[in-house]
């Protein structure tokens, strides 16, 4: 499947009930939902995002952080720091699945084998936040327009770290194709209120690019 990288939602373990947020948020206008633990089973993460994947549309894919066996159960994977590589990711699951692929450094552009093995990039942090602490150095809008420019439309680019709805539309101008968000919608009293207006501020701001 191709993924939909215009609202991408990483679920926050603590959220509570947190399969109502994530349906929430799809009705809302999230295109694709990652299912993020660092603390669960591989056991645990392949029932969650099995459950996942079989009440949302199908053209919504659904991915897991980290874990490529749990990913066997979805539509694919996102790699990063301390990870499989995508090539490795890609060899396990095969040519069908979805492999994201997080770069904290410039110079990983220039990994054309990972690169090639990924269907998408995903430039991370771009801001610090509280929801990722061990993150490394944010790249700022300026890092954000770095990759893309050294991307050069070869694969798809989302942004993540601190993203909210005031710095959307300056992301997606630096050159995302779409924003990644934990706490924008998670930690929102309204999550499905929240991805809407995260959708129409993405989907404006790539009308105008
Ligand atoms: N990877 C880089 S930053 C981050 C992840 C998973 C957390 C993003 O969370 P938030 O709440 O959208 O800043
Ligand atoms: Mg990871």
């Amino acid at each position: 499947m191709t993924i939909d990288l215009r609202l991408y939602l990483v679920t926050d373990p603590g959220t509570e009930r947190l399969d109502d947020v994530v349906a929430a948020a799809v009705s809302g206008g999230a295109t694709c939902v990652q299912v993020r633990d660092k603390h669960a089973t591989t056991r645990a993460l392949t029932d969650r995002a099995r459950a996942l994947r079989a009440t949302l549309p199908a053209h919504v894919a659904v991915i897991v952080d980290d874990d490529v066996e749990a990913a066997r159960a979805v539509d694919g994977v996102h790699v990063g720091t301390g990870d499989v590589p995508p090539s490795v990711a890609r060899a396990t699951l095969g040519p069908d699945a979805v492999i994201g692929w997080s770069i904290n450094h410039l110079d990983q552009l220039g990994d054309d084998t990972q690169l090639a093995a990924c269907d998408y990039v995903a430039v991370s942090p771009v801001w610090a936040t509280v929801t990722k602490p061990d993150a490394t150095e944010p790249f700022g809008l300026a890092g954000v327009r770095a990759v893309a420019d050294l991307l050069a439309r070869r694969l798809p680019l989302v942004a993540i770290g601190g993203i909210d709805l005031d710095r959307t539309a300056d992301v997606v101008r630096a050159g995302a194709d779409g924003v990644a968000v934990v706490s924008a919608i998670c930690g929102a009293a309204d999550p499905r209120s929240a991805a809407e207006h995260l959708r129409r501020v993405v989907d404006a701001a790539l009308a105008e690019t």
